[in-house]
């Protein structure tokens, strides 16, 4: 099956330096949806808009199917409970923004050859569910314990390995309250929908997606240090396929633009009117809040203070930014920069790694502004 399938030894691909998206890339991107730019209006992402990411195939759990989770491994008194035992325990709600650590990579030279995002594998939602300090609590994890094993109910290959999807936090974080780590099994205060996880995930508030397990069945405590696949061999920054690499784990900063005027059907192009123009978008980062937007309208030379939206608390949710602009005629090439409050901010330059993780690069969108009572 290695044969075939790959070898996990082997490194991911890397694309020739004019090789264009091929098929493979396709069948991922068409199953796999970004938030559409415009949707960064919405404080909370309408059903549906949300971006998608699915390693393998989405499970069908048809709502009446009965859903154990089980926690085990190092714990004194293992649990084994239905969705309306999870219920029992205290609910909480958190607003979230969760982005794909691949996020930006098909904009990346030369290019990973996996999902070939651009900027647009974002989204904001209310998860409900249960803290899982609460569920480890109960379970009474024994001394020694180092890591929390989340593993999925999908099943795949991958470079070779055959694998459920399983990912692990380290004992501090599945415990911490900074971010809370939640067993969710809401999402918009409705069911969670098959595709982001139903009926239970797992959410991190401030890291990115790939810690998010979806239809999460078994919580193992292990003593060791988890090695699978998610953890050890892909999600690692690594500029050469033999380093071991650093794991990735919290966001790192991003604003976007809410795509101004309206598009060319194919290019996607924007186009304006002169005249003022209200730029807006969004910002955040898993790292520390965001403190600072600027925004570029002449193509990264010069810089000015966006206005952000009053903090409102939500730690793990983006933040609104606003930027009066007044658009002439002719070509633009608009940007925006978000910092946060433990100074990190985005590059100019690409960051590259050889999976296309963490990357915040300043977005860039070319606009043309037609002359005064012109159409396109
Ligand atoms: N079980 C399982 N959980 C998973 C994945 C997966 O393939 N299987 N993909 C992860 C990745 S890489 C991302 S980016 C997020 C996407 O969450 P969403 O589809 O709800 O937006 O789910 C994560 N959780
Ligand atoms: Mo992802």
């Amino acid at each position: 099956m290695g044969h075939q399938l790959g070898d996990a030894s082997a490194p991911a691909r890397l694309a020739a330096p004019d090789e264009g998206i091929g098929r493979d890339e396709l069948a991922l991107a068409t199953r796999n949806h970004g938030l559409p730019l415009e949707a960064l209006r919405y404080d909370v992402t309408p059903p549906g808009l949300h971006y998608v990411l699915t390693h393998y195939d989405i499970p069908y759990v048809p709502d009446d199917a009965p859903w154990q989770l089980t926690v085990g491994g190092r714990v004194r008194r293992p649990l084994q409970l239905d969705l309306a035992e999870l219920r029992a325990y205290p609910q909480v709600t958190t607003r979230v923004t969760l982005e794909c650590a691949g996020n930006g990579r098909a904009l990346l030279t030369p290019r990973p050859v996996s999902q070939p995002w651009l900027v647009e594998a974002v989204g904001t939602a209310e998860w409900t569910g249960v803290p899982l300090r609460l569920l480890l609590a109960e379970a009474d994890v024994e001394a020694g314990a180092v890591d929390v094993v989340f593993t999925g109910a999908d099943h795949g290959v991958e470079r070779g390995v055959e694998q459920d999807y399983q990912r692990s936090l380290p004992m501090d974080v599945a415990i911490g309250t900074e971010p809370e780590v939640l067993v969710a099994y809401a999402m918009n205060g409705a069911a969670l929908p098959p595709q982001h996880g139903s009926p239970l995930r797992l959410v991190v508030p401030g890291w990115y997606g790939m810690a998010h397990v979806k239809w999460l069945r078994e919580v193992t405590v292990t003593d060791t240090p988890f090695t699978g696949f998610q953890q050890s061999v892909a999600y690692r920054l690594r500029q050469e396929s033999a380093e071991a690499g650093e794991p990735v784990t919290r966001i790192a900063p991003r604003a976007l633009l809410v795509p101004p005027g309206f598009p060319d059907f194919m290019s996607r192009a924007r186009v304006l009117r002169p005249g003022p123009v209200q730029l807006e978008g969004r910002a955040w980062s898993g790292r520390a809040p965001v403190t600072r937007v600027e925004v570029s309208t002449d193509d990264g030379h010069t810089w000015h203070e966006a206005e952000l939206a009053p903090d409102d608390g939500r730690r793990w949710a983006w933040r609104r930014w606003r930027f009066a602009w007044t658009a002439t005629p002719g070509e633009h090439v608009l940007s925006a920069r978000a910092t946060d409050g433990a100074g990190h901010t985005q590059p100019l330059d690409q960051p590259w790694n050889r999976g296309g993780f963490v990357n915040n690069l300043v977005q860039r969108v070319p606009v043309l502004c037609l002359e005064a009572g012109e159409t396109a």
